[in-house]
């Protein structure tokens, strides 16, 4: 059974004790899952030591970590590969260097390989910024085990899903804008279709193919989904609270926004309109 101690809430300075406390405690053998968040970083040595405590504090023993760094000008990249040596040990938290800025989704398809080739059977993609709430991972991996969903969204827009209060105006509108305008385009029945925080079965991400991925950014994120109803996959969502960043600074820019707006249109020539009505195919 279940058990969920308290409300999933999170806020930017929670302690990692304090945020473990509320994660539900799945049961055996759910929760010694083999289970790798990869965990894209450029410029994030502010966030990273908490977004990792939070994480290892989890009732998730067999949980690990890969930082994905693109050469950080702050060192989150050294800093990773030292709390690797003299924390966690390299078991625990490994690091992915790649020689210069990329963009997320280039990151993503490095680092979800890498977990695939390292014997991951569960992904968690995730921002090190603590935006998402690192609690609600095993609530996302127990949701993913008990409904035989293919790919579980955290998710700001299914219903009881938040954003954070003081998220600005104009990224609760770009969000909102881009969310509505990629489900009509694509013709996705996802709530929050632009969201960084899911977690992957290891089927999942071979039967989508995520390495032949070219998109970037949120565009990446659409394209992954995309692929996955495709597919006939099953997604489900759990909603969770949205926190604006803490420290350091957003990357999201102009070019991020344009690639997303002409991506639907590119997925719509390359890849086959969705049909209605297709029965999910079990891939598991
Ligand atoms: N490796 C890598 N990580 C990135 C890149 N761009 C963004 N990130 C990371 O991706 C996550 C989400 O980026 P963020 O700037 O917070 O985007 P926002 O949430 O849309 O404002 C954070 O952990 C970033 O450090 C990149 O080019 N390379
Ligand atoms: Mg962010």
């Amino acid at each position: 059974m279940i058990q969920r101690d308290s409300r999933a809430i999170s806020v930017g300075d929670t302690p990692a004790g304090e945020r473990a406390a509320r994660a539900v405690r799945l049961p055996e053998p759910w929760a010694s899952a083999a289970i790798t968040v990869v965990m894209p970083t450029y410029n994030e040595s502010d966030n990273l030591p908490t977004i990792l405590g939070a994480l290892f504090a989890l009732p998730l023993p067999a949980l690990r970590v890969l930082v994905v760094d693109d050469n950080s000008p702050d060192g989150t990249g050294d800093l990773a590969e030292q709390l690797a040596r003299d924390e966690y040990g390299p078991d625990r938290l490994s690091v992915l260097h790649r020689p210069g800025k990329q963009g997320l989704g280039r990151a993503y398809v490095d680092g979800i390989g890498h977990a695939l080739d390292q014997g991951a059977d569960y992904v968690v993609q995730m921002d090190a910024d603590l935006s998402h709430p690192p609690e609600a991972v095993p609530q996302m991996l127990g949701t993913l085990l008990s409904t035989e969903a293919d790919v579980v969204i955290g998710s700001r827009y299914a219903t009881g899903g938040e954003l954070a209060e003081n998220w600005s105006l104009h990224r609760k509108a770009l969000s909102a804008w881009a969310n509505f305008y990629v489900r009509v385009l694509l013709r996705m029945r996802i709530r929050d279709v632009t969201a960084g925080f899911k977690i992957w079965r290891r089927q999942t991400l071979r039967s989508i193919d995520v390495a032949g991925i070219t998109s970037n950014g949120y565009a990446f994120q659409v394209e992954m989904n995309y692929r996955t109803v495709r597919c006939g996959l099953k997604i489900v969502e759990v909603p969770i609270r949205f926190e604006e960043r803490r420290d350091g600074h957003s990357k999201m820019n102009l070019g991020v926004q344009v690639e997303s707006a002409l991506m639907p249109f590119k997925l719509r020539r390359h890849l086959p309109r969705l049909g209605t009505g297709r029965p999910p195919t079990s891939n598991r």
